[in-house]
């Protein structure tokens, strides 16, 4: 990056930090999937400064992440939308419908949509979920030391590139899933196991390895630091409506 984007990014952290001094969230962020945009897609502001995930993730790779990684997944769905059957709709319908054959729409949707809800569900401090969720995921999933190490295994065991999920399915239970790339469970032309995800974790390795290096399993360690339960209990109400 040259300097003046540096700059420019480090501007927008910078105005974030005012508005957020502990990092809590500022809802156009916070809304970025629930509202279910339309295109054109916008990249959605960080609910925090650059620097609030130190030093569980550090300031350099969500800089880059976010203003890079995730601006590009924008950038490519907006140019890969026009004249396609997916033109009219919103992200989560794109989806829904996306298959196989559409293959720049499938993976930048899918980047745009995963990036969207990761920002949300980090942020928070070491904690756990509210007695409610904890129960869900205790009676659904597994007891809670089991639980995280059921996701830890399905992040660290996803080949390649791709995402952890803890997701809620159709008949309301949740469960632990892992997806290749930027596929996402709400893929249900795509996906085996689909539902809808209420946390994530990018295991692509431009989330980790400037700070982490091949260490995959303790950026996965790291994760749980800082993760936002209560965005998480917001999405876990959402989809159980
Ligand atoms: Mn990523």
């Amino acid at each position: 990056m040259d300097k003046r984007e540096f700059l420019k990014l480090a501007g927008i952290a910078g105005a974030a930090a005012v508005v957020n001094p502990k990092g809590l969230f500022a809802s156009s962020s916070e809304s970025a999937v629930l509202a279910d945009p339309k295109a054109p897609f916008t990249l959605p502001e960080l609910p925090y400064s650059v620097s609030a995930l130190e030093p569980s993730i550090d300031k350099m790779t969500m800089e880059i992440h976010h203003g890079k990684h995730h601006a590009a997944y924008v950038k490519n769905l907006n140019d890969a939308l026009p004249g396609t059957a997916f033109a009219s709709l919103s992200l989560s319908e794109i989806l829904a419908r996306v298959t196989e054959k559409d293959k720049a729409i499938r993976n930048n949707a899918g980047g745009h949509y995963n990036h969207s809800l990761f920002w949300t569900v980090l942020g928070g401090e070491k904690s756990s979920p509210s007695a409610k969720l904890a129960k869900a995921i205790e009676a659904t999933v597994a007891p809670w030391e089991e639980f995280q190490k059921k996701f830890n295994d399905a992040a660290k065991n996803q080949f390649g590139s791709g995402w952890a999920w803890l997701i809620v399915k159709k008949d309301k239970t949740l469960a632990v899933t892992s997806t290749p790339n930027q596929d996402n469970p709400l893929m249900t032309q795509i996906v085996k196991e689909t539902g809808t995800p209420i946390l994530g974790l990018d295991v692509w390795e431009h989330a980790y390895y400037l700070k982490y290096q091949n260490k995959r399993p303790d950026y996965i360690s790291a994760f749980w630091n800082v993760v936002n339960w209560k965005e998480v209990e917001k999405r876990y109400e959402a989809a159980i409506k």
